[in-house]
């Protein structure tokens, strides 16, 4: 069993383990570049471990670099083709080369393509990003990278901007502390004001993320109070080195500003974005930014919402705000991701003809076409917030000359808060794979994605779309000081699943966590003796060795059963892949959202925001439950849609019942598609879902002192399962009480309802 040091970060999906079977190979690398050496410097590290070599070929060097037993015949190649010609000598043969380099020429720059002939594994790429993504990609692989031949394979990332989104605090927060809606400990980069001091976690956790896939961050939140404005000032030399300490794993820094900053700093009496003066001060301070960090990503803006300033104040509209500040970072290659976050959180709750849900579509699709090349519209990837069942945004939909990402949210703000489990990956990829249109038109990846630029990877048609490209996607990070990263030891899962989905959001997510599961607890974890350093694991296909695709782990291998693995990943898979649908069991029905606490958002309060200025309400009274955002007779909600959403989410017998709150308005003895009435439904998910929690709970006791994860591990997780059901009861029991106090239907089954 392995058991990890509790003063140090958690390895995560790297465990040294992950890269048994690269460390027991001999490899080639070839190329120069920071990221070429991150690429030695992983493999050298691997070789020590586990008694391979490496030796490496510069483009300049005559004499190759050397670790450890030298002048064994490659069996790994790793090189760069820049233009599409793999290098000449080495171990490269030569039919391979040619083939792949063929491949490598359309991939882009983070593209890689990869082949095994005669015993030799030879990957390829264009850029050094491609052979860092490659390099993660055999590890994923294990084994079964060096086992029987491989055709071709081709790999390019469908979305080329994979941003996590971080809301830390410089400065502590009064209510929301040091990192807003955060559930991991503190921030990673900053305490009370300062760098938080630990240069190697930052360095390990840009490893994680370019091992799942992800290539850019922003360091601070999309709130900016306080000292973080002076980031782009004074205080720039802070993000400066977090920009080194990241660099090497090809991820690029990009920080959150303040509309209002030369407000604020007291530089300029206005921030109007026409005013010329306005427009210098953020030039130079774009000119700065590029003189410390070269590769600087760009600007995050949250402009007129929920009480951050923007170019509403000067009257000017929010392409005007954004044009300014893209202008700006145009000269060196920086984006402006400007947030489409936007509604009034002023909202009178007497006042029925207000949608919240509406607002973004009202204030940006008027603006579609006005936005810069380098302006990137972030779009939540629901009209309300981040709910645990929400409509894909029509935004997504309706702006097909602006660049657009993808917002999703990894920080369980409303889905348990990393308290309770909730694996989001088959949330995202519903989300992802959603054809507005219609089946086989295009996706919402395909609408960030953008139009393929260089070759046949990434999806075109997407019906419009920025001729500059996609915006990607952008995930608001889950992760924290606390030694597991995320608090949740198993919501780690949803930051793999967020870059790997990115990457390739086609990707089933059960496939996923079972990568993930594969990484995370290697075979030393659970006993396997192969899996001792220096074992070797020459040709052999190991348990979970097809980590791309299989959920059937054990398929094509020779090796025994391993009865303690397959325990450890049925127990992880009971826990997980349903874990979403079972806290939208327990929680909010139907997709009416909310019925949360105010302020923190944890746990069950059903009309905590009903007569709020929030704009979230539910509408429950004695006869029925829902928000009417039809165009018959509601709030015209349903026709932001195109066809056939717009017909189907309208009418009353076609809308999903997993939206029917959202979209109507219905009498509590409504029926369902699914036969049942709306408050039976209700009644009987929240039984279930505590049910569900209860046997999951049950799951992971089974496996405690069996050695098959770490004890500590197993403690934090049982902990806080413990919590996830004391709390689901909470939400069964407050739910199913009011709606039976409202509806006065008692449950069909008699069960005890309060
Ligand atoms: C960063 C929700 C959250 C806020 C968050 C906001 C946003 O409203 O509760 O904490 O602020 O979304 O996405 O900007």
């Amino acid at each position: 069993m392995t058991s990890t040091d509790p003063s140090r970060p958690h390895p995560a999906w790297l465990p040294p383990e992950a890269f048994r079977a690269i460390g027991a190979h001999h490899t080639l690398v070839y190329g120069d570049g920071t990221l070429v050496d991150t690429v030695y410097d992983e493999v050298g590290r691997a070789r020590a471990r586990y008694g391979g070599t490496v030796r490496r070929l510069s483009g300049q060097a005559t004499e190759p670099e050397r670790a450890g037993a030298d002048e064994t015949p490659a069996d790994l190649v790793l090189a760069l083709a820049p233009t599409g010609s793999p290098p000449a000598g080495g171990a490269l043969p030569a039919e391979v080369g040619s083939e792949l380099g063929a491949e490598v020429a359309g991939l882009g720059p983070e593209g890689f393509a990869l082949a095994r002939r005669g015993g030799v594994t030879v990957l390829l790429a264009a850029a050094p990003a491609g052979l860092l993504y490659g390099l993660f990609h055999l590890v994923r692989l294990g084994p079964a990278a060096f086992g029987a031949d491989r055709p071709v394979e081709a790999h390019r990332p469908a979305l080329r901007l994979r941003l996590v989104s971080h809301w830390d605090n410089l400065d502590v927060h009064p209510v929301m502390g040091q990192v807003e809606r955060g559930y991991a400990g503190g921030s990673i980069f900053w305490r009370d004001g300062a760098p938080a001091g630990d240069p190697e976690r930052i360095r390990a956790y840009a490893r994680l993320l370019a091992a799942c896939g992800m290539n850019a961050m922003t360091v601070n939140n999309v709130n900016v109070h306080g000292t973080a404005t002076r980031l782009l000032t004074d205080r720039l030399d802070d993000v400066a080195a977090i920009a080194d300490l990241v660099r090497p794993y090809g991820i690029r820094v990009h920080l959150s500003v303040n509309f209002a900053a030369p407000v604020s700093l007291g530089e300029l009496p206005t921030a109007d974005p026409l005013d010329e003066r306005v427009r210098a001060w953020w030039a130079k301070a774009a000119g700065r930014l590029y003189e410390a960090i070269p590769d600087f990503g760009g600007f995050m803006v949250k402009a007129d919402s929920e009480g951050q300033p923007g170019p509403y104040r000067y009257r000017r509209d929010h392409a005007d705000g954004a044009n300014m500040l893209a202008d700006a970072l145009a000269p060196f290659g920086g984006v402006v991701h400007w947030r489409a976050f936007v509604y009034n959180h002023r909202q009178d709750w007497r006042d029925r003809s207000t949608d919240r849900a509406r607002a973004a579509y009202d204030h940006f699709t008027p603006l579609d076409g006005r936005f810069r090349d380098n302006v990137i519209l972030q779009v939540k990837h629901g009209p309300i917030d981040f709910q645990v069942r929400e409509p894909v945004s029509p935004v997504l939909t309706a702006m097909p000359n602006t660049r657009l990402a993808l917002e999703v949210q990894a920080t369980q703000e409303y889905t348990g808060q990393q308290r309770h489990v909730c694996y989001l990956g088959p949330y995202w990829s519903e989300v992802l794979r959603f054809a507005p249109w219609g089946p086989g038109r295009p996706t919402v990846a395909s609408l960030v994605a953008g139009p393929a630029d260089d070759g046949d990877g990434a999806p075109a048609g997407n019906g419009g779309g920025a001729s500059a490209g996609g915006g990607g996607l952008v995930v608001v990070s889950n992760v924290g000081d606390d030694h597991y990263w995320t608090g949740h030891p198993l919501a780690q899962a949803n930051l793999y699943a967020v870059g790997r989905l990115a990457w390739a959001p086609d990707l089933d997510p059960v496939a996923v966590l079972d990568e993930w599961i594969d990484l995370t607890f290697p075979a030393s974890a659970t006993g396997d003796p192969d899996s001792e350093p220096g074992a070797g694991s020459d040709g052999e296909p190991g348990i979970g060795s097809d980590g791309e695709l299989g959920t059937e782990p054990d398929s094509g291998s020779d090796r025994k059963p391993d009865a303690d693995r397959e325990t450890l990943r049925g127990t992880l898979h009971a826990l997980m892949d349903d874990s979403w649908r079972t806290y939208e069991r327990y929680t909010a029905p139907l997709g009416v959202g909310f019925m949360v606490a105010p302020g923190h958002h944890y746990g069950p309060d059903v009309d905590g925001y009903e007569y709020s200025r929030w704009g979230t309400y539910h509408f429950a009274d004695r006869d029925g439950v829902g928000v009417d955002r039809t165009r018959a007779s509601g709030t015209g909600f349903t026709g932001q849609y195109p066809q056939p959403w717009s017909d189907r989410y309208e009418s009353l017998a076609d809308c999903p019942d997993n939206l029917l709150l959202f979209f109507h308005h219905v009498p509590y003895r409504h029926v369902l598609r699914s036969g049942a009435t709306v408050v039976q439904h209700i009644y009987d998910t929240h039984f279930a879902g505590v049910d569900q929690v209860a046997r999951m709970r049950r799951r992971w006791d089974r496996i405690g002192g069996s050695g098959l994860v770490d004890a500590a591990l197993h403690a934090r997780v049982a902990d806080r399962l413990a919590e996830q059901q004391r709390c689901a009861e909470e939400w069964r029991d407050q739910v199913n009480t009011y709606f039976l106090r409202k509806s006065g239907v008692p449950d069909a089954h008699g069960r005890r309802i309060h």
